[in-house]
C-alpha cells in the first residue's frame, strides 16, 4: 500500500516541506515556522536547510523572497500533513494572497512525503514547482542532495541542471530581514 493511502499509525515517513517568506521580516517568519514545523503533533523536525534570498517568480514589484527547507519523520499521511501544514500558515498570520503569486508572509508547501504520488486537484506529491524551481532544489539540496524525485533524478542533479540564478545566501542573524 502506498504510503499517502490510509493513516498511518505507527510506521515513520520521511518528508520535506518548502518555507517562503517575503513579508514583515521573512527570515524571522522562516524560523517562527521552523519551530511551529518541529511542534507539529506527530511530526519530528531532523534538518533545515539554510536561507536564501531568492528573485520572485511571478510579479516583479514585490520584495524578494526567503526560501529555507526542512526535512521531516511523520506518522501523518500526505493529506493529513498537508492539513497540518495549511493550519499553521494560518495560525502565523498567513493571509490568502490577492494575486497569484503574490506577497505571503509564510508559505508551507509539501514537497515530498516518502513514495507517495498524489495527483488530486487540492494536493500533488512530488510537488510540481519541485523539479524546476530552483528556490525550491537549493534548499532542498543542503539536506536531501540524494533524494530522489521520481521521473524527474537526483536532488543535486536538478539544482545544477536549473542554476542558481537569482539566489544568494542570507548571511547574519534573521533579525536584519
Ligand atoms: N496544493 C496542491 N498540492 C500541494 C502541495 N504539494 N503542497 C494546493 C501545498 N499545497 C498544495 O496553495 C494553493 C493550493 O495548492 C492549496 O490550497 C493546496 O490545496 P497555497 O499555498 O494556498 O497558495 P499559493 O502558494 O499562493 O499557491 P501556488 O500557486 O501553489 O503558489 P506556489 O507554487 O506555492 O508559488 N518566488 C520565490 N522566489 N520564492 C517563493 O517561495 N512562491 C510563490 C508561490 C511564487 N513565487 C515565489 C515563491
Ligand atoms: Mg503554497
Amino acid at each position: 500500500m502506498s504510503a499517502g493511502a490510509s493513516t498511518a499509525g505507527s510506521l515513520w515517513f520521511p518528508a520535506y516541506v518548502a518555507l517562503g517568506s517575503n513579508l514583515d521580516r521573512p527570515a524571522i517568519q522562516l524560523e517562527r515556522a521552523f519551530a511551529a514545523l518541529d511542534s507539529l503533533p506527530q511530526c519530528r523536525l531532523l534538518a533545515r536547510s539554510r536561507l536564501y534570498k531568492t528573485q520572485p517568480l511571478g510579479p516583479q514589484d514585490q520584495p524578494e523572497f526567503i526560501n529555507a527547507a526542512a526535512g521531516l519523520l511523520t506518522t501523518l499521511t500526505a493529506r493529513e500533513l498537508l492539513v497540518e501544514l495549511k493550519r499553521l500558515e494560518g495560525e502565523l498570520g498567513r493571509a490568502q494572497p490577492v494575486v497569484r503569486w503574490g506577497p505571503r508572509l509564510i508559505d508551507l508547501d509539501l514537497l515530498m512525503h516518502a513514495d507517495t504520488q498524489i495527483s488530486e486537484s487540492d494536493l500533488t506529491v512530488p510537488h510540481p514547482g519541485l523539479p524546476e524551481r530552483n528556490f525550491v532544489l537549493y534548499p532542498l539540496r543542503d539536506i536531501a542532495p540524494e533524494l530522489l524525485v521520481p521521473g524527474h533524478g537526483r536532488v543535486s542533479q536538478l539544482a545544477a541542471r536549473v542554476g542558481g540564478t537569482g539566489l544568494a545566501l542570507l548571511t547574519g542573524a534573521p533579525g536584519g530581514q
